[in-house]
């Protein structure tokens, strides 16, 4: 029986998990969280009681939060992409992590807030979080000078996540031409064929992005 995967195209953290399936053609069920599956809801509560995705079921077991269930995609669905080769799994869980926290989480910040009531936003936290994008840039700037890849040479895990945390984060908080090296990489990332199918598909719901998006990518 092929895994089900509970998770929503345009949900930044669903990407990092469809991408690694996409990258090794891994075969899933998908099911998407929106009004035309109600059910699939109640069964991620059911699952899940924060009710964050995605969510893979393999064999009835849930595996829960993105990076953890790339890892075990990594184990127990091998592909020709290495998503965590061994000889570079702390750097490739680093970066996995650095993605998430500090460019992700930021920019989550600010787009939350943009959804709030306007009389309950919170000016002083999101220029934190720019400020904090800003130094992640600088960081990863320098980070990526002489790799092609997020650690390296090789797609891994740590590409998984660099993906959606660079492609909306430079919707909320432009990646200026003082960091040249992390727009490169992010124009490699669209134009890796699992990345771009992971765009396409979000397509559809581009209204929905609070900042209202731009018109490229
Ligand atoms: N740490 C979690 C984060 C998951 C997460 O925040 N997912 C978002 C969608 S991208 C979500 O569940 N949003 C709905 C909510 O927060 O209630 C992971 O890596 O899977």
């Amino acid at each position: 029986m092929k895994p089900i995967l509970y998770a929503h195209p345009f949900a930044s953290y669903c990407w990092k998990v469809l991408i690694a399936l996409y990258e090794n053609g891994t075969a899933f069920t998908y099911r998407s969280l929106g009004p035309e599956d109600p059910e699939a809801a109640v069964e991620l509560e059911r699952l899940w009681p924060l009710k964050k995705f995605p969510v893979l079921v393999d064999e009835e077991r849930p595996v829960i939060e993105s990076s953890i269930i790339i890892e075990y995609l990594a184990l127990r669905y091998p592909g020709p992409t290495a998503l965590i080769p061994a000889d570079a799994a702390l750097e490739v869980r680093f970066l996995d992590r650095c993605f998430d926290n500090y460019i992700m989480t930021p920019m989550s910040r600010i787009v939350a807030n943009q959804l709030r009531p306007e009389n309950q936003r919170d000016p002083y936290g999101v220029e934190e979080a720019r400020a904090a994008l800003e130094t992640a840039y600088r960081w990863l700037d320098a980070t990526m000078v002489g790799r092609t890849w997020a650690a390296g040479d090789r797609f891994t895990m740590a590409d998984c996540a660099a993906a959606p945390s660079l492609f909306y984060a430079d919707w909320t908080h432009p990646i200026s031409d003082a960091f040249p090296q992390v727009r490169s990489y992010r124009s490699r990332l669209l134009a890796r064929p699992s990345v771009g199918r992971t765009v396409d598909e979000a397509r559809p719901f581009r209204h929905f992005f609070p900042l209202g998006a731009p018109e490229r990518d």
